[in-house]
């Protein structure tokens, strides 16, 4: 039993909207340096393609390879790898798959088609739902290859139906993660790159001669990896740029106190600067929860990285009620969110700012970091006020589509050329003008 400082908080105590601050805050610092170093890096590969890469991989992963072409992993050797893993893990694997992409296939169903209308006139109107042709995923090396993320980011560009999916994934001295390569085996992936860092982004961005150029890059990485992708934002897509991981607990003191302690050290034990958070109108139930986690850290494997995010960033709030509580929920906006209640269904409508909302004593944030289905690349560190989840859409693009019928025409051609005179624009104009019947 070692006791585990999280700060307590409490909403009626005087200084609970400074206590909170300083729990909110959070800065994903830019680091001058990396900026410059990942310029230069980019630049580089621009200009010099294969060789650049091949430069950079042998002196950040102490990887030296004669051609690119030694760098790509082909599909045989994508298979060869979930060959070799153990038959538990291919079928944890392929049922993670299958449940995945159902739920992807879903979504694509209710808000990844393209639809159209026609007026009465003829004229027609629609959105056509293109899929992105290329797409590159990166996929951190070493201790942060989470062969679920590679699952989670390329089943819904295979249900999207993008064109071709490239992986990139870093491994220092050669060393390669079986998981993650039988991952992309599973999910998809249609070919592979031993590649990683700032330099990977610019490949993936610029082309080279070997890695064709993608559309759109996804996936979460260092520091060097976010600035590279927020660098060339703009020549492809990106998806979002993640934060640490976070957990926030609605809790109305029903579910038993140990089960929600390990569900926080589940995000704790990602990183140093994950936020675990409960929320709960119960002091005594708080108090148990505070004796769960004392008696639970020794056993963790992860206890530092766990200890320094509860006591640096994690907070255990005791709120007037359950109403206070989801307003809270609502003010800090998580990455996940718990509804640990025996009644969830009476407060998950007023919850409206969260990656995911997991219902109910069952629902552990685990089971959606693997298996459940939807997604858990989520919006981090208050984004999911305006931002989604990862899915079938952010592989898709739309296009307007617009047949006006000579009828149409006709009426849309004097609002129109009224609205082009307005602005002094003559050509706008007398175009829907020659169109009418006169
Ligand atoms: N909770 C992480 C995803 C993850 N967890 C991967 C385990 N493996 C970010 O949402
Ligand atoms: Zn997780």
């Amino acid at each position: 039993m070692s006791h585990v400082a999280v700060r307590h908080l409490d909403t009626s105590a005087a200084d609970f909207e400074a206590e909170f601050r300083r729990v909110q805050h959070w800065s994903a610092e830019t680091d001058h340096a990396i900026e410059q170093r990942v310029a230069e890096i980019l630049d580089d590969v621009r200009e010099r393609g294969d060789a650049a890469v091949l430069d950079y991989t042998a002196r950040f992963d102490g990887l030296q390879a004669e051609s690119m072409a030694a760098l790509e992993l082909t599909r045989d050797e994508l298979k060869a790898a979930f060959d070799a893993i153990t038959p538990a893990q291919r079928d944890a694997l392929q049922a993670a798959t299958a449940r995945v992409r159902s739920y992807h296939e879903r979504q694509l169903q209710a808000s990844g088609l393209s639809w159209s209308y026609r007026d009465e006139d003829g004229t027609l109107l629609g959105q056509k739902v293109t899929p992105l042709d290329r797409v590159g995923i990166y996929v951190p090396g070493g201790k942060a290859a989470y062969p679920s993320s590679v699952l989670m980011n390329a089943i819904p560009a295979t249900v999207a139906g993008v064109g071709e999916i490239i992986m990139v994934v870093p491994t220092p001295k050669g060393e390669k993660n079986a998981l993650v390569l039988a991952a992309a085996y599973v999910a998809g992936v249609h070919r592979a790159f031993t590649i990683g860092g700032a330099q990977a982004v610019g490949a993936l961005a610029y082309g080279t001669a070997t890695v064709p150029r993608v559309d759109k890059i996804t996936g979460p990485g260092n520091a060097y990896v976010a600035s590279a992708k927020r660098r060339v934002f703009g020549q492809v897509g990106i998806d979002m740029i993640a934060g640490p991981s976070e957990i926030l607990v609605l809790a109305d003191g029903s579910t038993p106190p140990d089960w929600v302690a390990m569900d926080l050290f589940s995000q704790a034990e990602h990183d140093e600067l994950a936020q675990s958070i409960l929320l709960c109108p119960d002091a005594d139930y708080i108090a148990r929860v505070q004796t769960e986690i004392d008696r639970l850290i020794d056993a963790m494997p992860r206890r530092d990285v766990i200890r320094a995010s509860l006591e640096g960033r994690g907070a255990l709030i005791r709120t007037r009620s359950m109403e206070e509580a989801c307003e809270i929920s609502n003010r800090i906006a998580p990455e996940h969110l718990e509804v640990s209640s025996a009644e969830p269904h009476r407060w998950e409508p007023l919850l409206r700012h969260a990656g995911a909302i997991f219902l109910g004593a069952y629902t552990s944030e685990s089971l959606g970091d693997y298996c459940a289905g939807p997604n858990h690349v989520l919006p981090t560190s208050g984004t999911a006020r305006f931002s989604s989840p990862l899915g079938v859409y952010d592989f898709q693009k739309r296009s307007s589509l617009i047949e006006v019928s000579e009828q149409g025409a006709q009426t849309l051609g004097l609002i129109a050329a009224e609205l082009a005179y307005g602005e002094g624009l003559q050509a706008h104009a007398q175009a829907a003008e020659f169109r009418l019947n006169r």
